[in-house]
């Protein structure tokens, strides 16, 4: 008697852990990601990005405006860190590479999950972002968009020679509009 009333409460238990493993697993579904860019030291270039799930498919649309940079072509990257405790932007690691390809440009058929190519500058100083990612919007919170000084030559290994790091941002979940 005493035995299946400790196997019972034993049994009640293990349902209650299962339970609790299956809640903590259900996590919110992110539909919005927001980055504010900041300078790096030196520099002056801002801006805000946002990160809109697709409904259709995997993947995630980037848009906003990048202002404060010098006309032409920036090298524009997600990078793995969402570590901005450098004043350089370097603690953000390098590009946002999970299957572990070769740098290239974003319409190249391998390439960085993070490699996004360039950004253009108009003679204000300012791009406007509007690119396409297949990556999960929820596997790029917590980590972070770059803008380069120099253009990414989607070419060069690791990193398109695209030089030092104007502006830096974490990618985090946007507040519901
Ligand atoms: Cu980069």
């Amino acid at each position: 008697m005493l035995k299946s009333v400790y196997s019972a409460v034993l049994f009640f238990l293990f349902l209650s852990v299962l339970t609790y493993g299956q809640q903590s697993n259900s996590a919110e579904e992110i539909n919005s990601a927001i980055a504010v860019l900041e300078p790096t030291q030196g520099n002056k270039v801002t801006g805000t990005l946002t990160f809109t799930k697709l409904q259709e498919g995997s993947g995630v649309q980037i848009t906003g405006d990048i202002q404060g940079l010098t006309p032409g072509k920036h090298g524009f990257h997600i990078h793995q860190y969402g570590d901005l405790s450098s004043s350089d932007g370097k603690s953000a690691g390098d590009h946002y590479n999970p299957t572990n390809m070769r740098h290239a440009g974003p319409d190249d058929t391998m390439h960085h999950a993070g490699d996004m190519g360039n950004i253009t500058a108009g003679t204000d100083g300012i791009a406007h972002v509007d690119v396409k990612l297949s990556s999960d919007i929820s596997s790029l919170i917590g980590r972070s968009v770059v803008v380069h000084e120099k253009e990414d030559d989607l070419m060069s290994q690791p990193a398109g020679n695209a030089g030092a790091r104007i502006a830096v941002g974490v990618i985090g979940i946007a507040k519901a509009k």
